[in-house]
């Protein structure tokens, strides 16, 4: 089949909530993925952060085939063999005490939101149905309908209310904002480290730090949607260690299967989620041994293999070398590890452009909102690889 083939069907029988550019895939191979007609492209997106371990890392396929082989589903009326072993694991690199497995990240996200709750009822003291949760403007944490109540982007939000009540909003990057928005109803407090979607967004240094001790003062669970920045992406496990704190909860996803599976999780370092009681959240595949198998070596080989520090020293020259080139296109190059946006000036026409010819040139990466581009290839990436990205980047960009 001819790629435009494969396009008419999607076009014709699927819904038309996505605009992807026009490459049709079918093979990846650690920062590499091929279309049907074996073209070779440099994935710099790498699904959102959700394959930073490398498309098809060997030992993650093994992992995954032989598990699938053995038992994939139990569901969690039964126990299994490999969820404590998860469990113990993903603690012992986290620090956490307590883990509670889903499968996307809204789902991670909808769990935090009723743990929070409950604790805010139970132990904190709050009056029934009073409980108030804090978010950021600019925020991205999923596509349910609780989520996008509290999201800021009206494409993300208009026509699909009734929302649910029990957000408030304030500015990201802002303690004072933040400590001014506390009543004693607060309970927590839900933010991004680094805000992904809303284009790489990097807060002042010492805002998670402020909000962390904030946090302590009012009796507010800080939760830390690391479903994008962490698992290594930003060049630290997770996007915290870069302010030295420890969220009470941390939300990831994405990376914690390095592609191959929707695995999330909720991770805990405090009583919160202990107020959950049998019968009061789950999920059919949630923990399974199918997605716990794949989750351990997914981490197994992020840690083995000094993924997380190989992002740390490669964003940096991947971030330096792109703050080199002479644009007057360019407003601004930020990130951290290897998470970085490029910000075009708005007469630069758009960021799709650039992501239309870089693709032409052989490399994939995705706009966000109307005028940033967002390089995060696979954590694996070389400085040789880098170089050669330059050498497709900076002609687009300058031209
Ligand atoms: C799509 C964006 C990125 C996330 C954070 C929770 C979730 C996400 C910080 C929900 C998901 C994904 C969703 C995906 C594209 C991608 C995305 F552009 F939409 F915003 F990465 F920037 N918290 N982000 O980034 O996780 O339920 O999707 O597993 O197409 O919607 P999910």
């Amino acid at each position: 089949m001819e790629p435009n083939e494969y396009i008419e069907l999607e076009e014709k029988y699927g819904a038309h909530n996505y605009k992807p550019l026009d490459v049709v895939l079918n093979r990846g191979q650690g920062i590499w993925v091929w279309d049907v007609q074996g073209n070779k492209y440099m994935d710099c997106l790498s699904a959102y952060s959700a394959v930073n371990q490398g498309h098809c890392h060997p030992k993650i396929i093994e992992a995954m085939t032989e598990q699938a082989k053995q038992l994939t589903l139990t569901s969690r009326a039964f126990r299994n063999d490999q969820l404590g072993l998860f469990y113990k694991e993903l603690c012992e690199i986290t620090h956490s005490h307590k883990v509670l497995p889903m499968n996307s990240g809204a789902e991670s996200v909808e769990t935090v939101i009723k743990a929070v709750r409950k604790w805010g009822y139970k132990v904190k003291g709050v009056p029934e149905e009073q409980a108030e949760i804090i978010v950021c403007q600019n925020n991205f944490h999923g596509r349910t309908i609780t989520i996008v109540g509290f999201s800021t982007d009206p494409t993300a939000r208009e026509g699909f209310g009734p929302f649910t009540p029990g957000f408030k909003v304030v500015p990201f990057g802002n303690a004072t904002a933040f400590e001014e928005a506390i009543t004693p109803n607060t309970v927590g407090f839900l933010v991004e480290p680094i805000q992904g979607e809303g284009g790489v967004i990097i807060p002042p240094d010492g805002y998670l730090r402020r909000v962390k001790e904030l946090c302590e003062q009012n009796k507010v669970v800080l939760i830390l949607d690391e479903i994008q920045t962490g698992l290594g992406r930003t060049g630290k496990l997770l996007a915290e260690e870069h302010e030295g704190i420890e969220a009470d909860l941390t939300l990831i996803g994405k990376a914690l299967s390095g592609g191959f599976y929707p695995v999330s999780a909720v991770l805990s370092n405090t009583e919160v989620l202990g107020v959950l009681r049998p019968g009061e959240h789950g999920s059919t595949f949630g923990g399974n041994p199918l997605a716990c198998a794949v989750a351990r070596t997914a981490l197994k080989v992020l840690m083995e293999e000094k993924m997380i520090e190989n992002a740390a020293v490669m964003g940096e020259y991947f971030l330096n070398e792109l703050k080199k080139i002479e644009s007057s296109k360019i407003k601004e190059v930020r990130g951290k590890g290897l998470l970085i946006g490029v910000e075009l000036f708005p007469d630069a026409g758009g960021a799709r452009q650039y992501c239309e010819k870089l693709m032409t040139k052989g490399l994939l990466c995705k706009e966000t909102h109307d005028h940033i581009i967002r390089f995060a290839p696979p954590l694996v990436i070389k400085r040789q690889d880098i170089d050669w990205a330059l050498e497709r980047i900076a002609p687009v960009l300058s031209a």
